[in-house]
């Protein structure tokens, strides 16, 4: 079976696996556990950051950044597709008490003066806006890359106003490989920044939130308070150090499989591409086929390839460490049968 369903999917590579099993490890609750201690300085370092903290997922890393810099009652303004608002199961809400200002981007990107009129003024009826969130890259719009104009445009903004910017990194290493640009470009326009290792970077488990010392100061209270307070995790921060020091540039050959797997989409009458991938995701409108999502989805798996639904007429799929260029050639003889 060939699974494009996410870059989650990956499994730990052989040095992962090796890492794991001899990882010196302690108790992280007391901040004794030398192998995430290591992560959590290197990814400080090279997000240009002052401290940074190991958590389970990317939405716990999000929210944390959320919980940090937020307090109830409060606006947060976040892109309308973005995995915050979308995907978190309205955790924004339900933990920190912040309600969205939901601002419509294009491919991500959300406008600068857009941004700027919806924060809220001074006024004894309105929430305070206290955080910014931008996505990068961006899932649902077919992991595009927001730019660094972009991004600077709103930080700018943000910045005058005095609120702070987080990013949801998830695949910020994406962007950074296919714009051959250094982790810092980007990371230069936010104040907390999450970064998933369990995606392309191929670990099994865990992110990294980087921001100034007093915000991931308050995330590892909120962290322990919600019951992330790990032990001897060392475990997965080993595989984590490996992610961010030797599978970052190998990211490129996801981005080459989504293209040869949109290459050969685009020349398929009965689909049509949403989205030219800037990184490895692809998304597909299979309308003209005339099959539901879930005839389209079932059809795919008896040829032997999954992927997920992205909306109804709409399918994803997605490059990873598994999945060879040969498998894109079988991915795409499959999909010809389905259609
Ligand atoms: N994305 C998953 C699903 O939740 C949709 C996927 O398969 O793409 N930010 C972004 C941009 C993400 O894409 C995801 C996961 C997360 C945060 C959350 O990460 P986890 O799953 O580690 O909580």
């Amino acid at each position: 079976m060939i699974d494009l369903r996410s870059d989650t999917l990956t499994q730990p590579t052989k040095k992962m696996r090796e890492a794991i099993y001899n990882a010196s490890v302690g108790d992280d609750v007391y901040g004794e556990d030398p192998t995430i201690n290591r992560l959590e300085e290197l990814t400080a370092e090279i997000t240009g950051k002052e401290d940074a903290l190991f958590v389970t997922s990317g939405t716990q890393g999000n929210q944390l950044a959320v919980l940090a810099q937020t307090s109830p009652g409060d606006e947060i303004i976040v892109e309308a597709e973005s995995h915050i608002f979308f995907y978190e199961g309205g955790a924004t809400s339900a933990l920190a008490g912040v309600q969205p200002r939901v601002v419509q981007g294009i491919k991500g990107e959300m406008n600068p003066n857009t941004v700027k009129s919806a924060i809220r003024s001074d006024d004894i009826h309105f929430p305070d806006t206290s955080l910014i969130c931008l996505e990068n890259t961006h899932n649902r719009s077919g992991g595009s890359i927001v730019s660094l104009e972009n991004m600077s445009a709103i930080y700018d903004i943000a910045s005058n106003a005095g609120i702070p910017v987080h990013i949801d990194g998830a695949r910020l290493f994406n962007a950074v490989v296919a714009s051959k640009r250094d982790v810092k470009d980007f990371t230069q326009y936010c104040d907390s920044v999450q970064i998933c290792l369990s995606k392309g970077l191929g670990s099994p488990v865990g992110s990294l939130l980087a921001g100034k010392k007093e915000v991931i100061q308050k995330a590892r209270k909120w962290r322990k308070r919600l019951g992330g307070g790990m032990r001897q995790a060392g475990f997965l921060a080993a595989s984590g150090i490996i992610s961010i020091t030797e599978m970052v540039d190998r990211l490129a050959e996801d981005h080459e499989k989504a293209l040869k797997l949109a290459d050969a989409i685009e020349e398929m009458d009965k689909l049509t591409l949403v989205n030219r991938p800037d990184t490895n995701i692809v998304i597909v409108n299979t309308e003209k086929t005339l099959q539901t999502n879930e005839e389209f989805l079932s059809n795919l798996k008896k040829e032997g390839l999954l992927a997920v639904s992205f909306g109804e007429g709409q399918i994803r799929f997605t490059t990873h460490y598994d999945v060879s260029a040969e498998d894109i050639e079988l991915a795409i003889s499959a999909i010809h049968r389905v259609i």
